[in-house]
């Protein structure tokens, strides 16, 4: 029923979610080049992942209808900020800070929203930095802005995560169980969370012994 919404409109939506994939493959190419130059300059590549998706049009109408709104094409571009998703998966969290800043730099990238769910985790442990971006597209008789939702997240943050959702899911588990498991998943944010502070540790005491190691090379030359 849903898709015989969209594709009454078909056209219409057909070329909005083309345009949507056109903007996310924009920004996955300017993480992937962020990841290219730091590997170049720092020998490392802060970046272990990117994942896109295009919402289905099941969940934006399911998100529409949970807002009260109409499937059109003008709800869905200024209530719907998530229809195009990247997310980068970093391997030190403070690789994103680094990541979201050099992002949000560039000229052709205006920030529509900044939600920080690492310095602010959701009651139930969650944790991602979310920047709603709006981004150009450059097609052949025209240039469109769209918007596009940025998911930055640690490897740690994100096996947390994509385990929760998994869980989320399962709807047969009774009321006791699942604010039993909410509890343990809690717990197992905030271990997750220790685990990226003592891993940047190491990284910090790693690059440190590499900026001494290279100065006395320099000083000996
Ligand atoms: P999917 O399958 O990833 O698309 P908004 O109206 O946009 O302000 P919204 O959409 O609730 O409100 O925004 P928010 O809180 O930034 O969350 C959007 C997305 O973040 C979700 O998309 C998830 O991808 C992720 N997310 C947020 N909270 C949680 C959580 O508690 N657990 C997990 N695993 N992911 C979370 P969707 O559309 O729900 O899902």
């Amino acid at each position: 029923e849903i898709l015989e919404k969209f594709q009454a409109k078909s056209q219409e939506f057909l070329t909005w979610m083309t345009y949507y994939r056109s903007a996310l493959r924009e920004v996955e190419t300017k993480f992937q080049i962020l990841a290219d130059e730091c590997a170049l300059l720092n020998d490392r590549n802060p970046i272990n992942d990117i994942q896109t998706r295009l919402k289905s049009p099941q969940s934006i109408t399911n998100k529409l209808q949970r807002k009260g709104l109409a499937l059109t094409k003008e709800n869905i571009e200024n209530e719907v900020l998530d229809v195009a998703g990247v997310r980068v998966v970093c391997s030190f969290i403070d690789d994103i800070d680094r990541l979201a800043k050099a992002f949000l730099e560039q000229d052709d990238v205006r920030l529509v929203k900044k939600k920080d769910y690492i310095r602010h985790p959701k009651p139930n442990g969650y944790r991602s930095l979310h920047l709603i971006v709006e981004t150009p597209i450059f097609l052949m008789h025209e240039k469109k802005m769209m918007k596009v939702e940025v998911q930055l997240r640690t490897i740690a943050m994100e096996f947390w995560a994509s385990l929760e959702h998994q869980m989320r899911y399962k709807k047969d588990l009774s009321n006791e169980l699942v604010e039993s498991l909410s509890e343990h998943l809690f717990q197992c944010a905030e271990i997750s969370s220790l685990l990226d502070t003592h891993m940047q540790t190491i990284r910090n005491k790693i690059d440190y012994e590499t900026f001494l190691a290279e100065g006395e090379k320099l000083a000996d030359e």
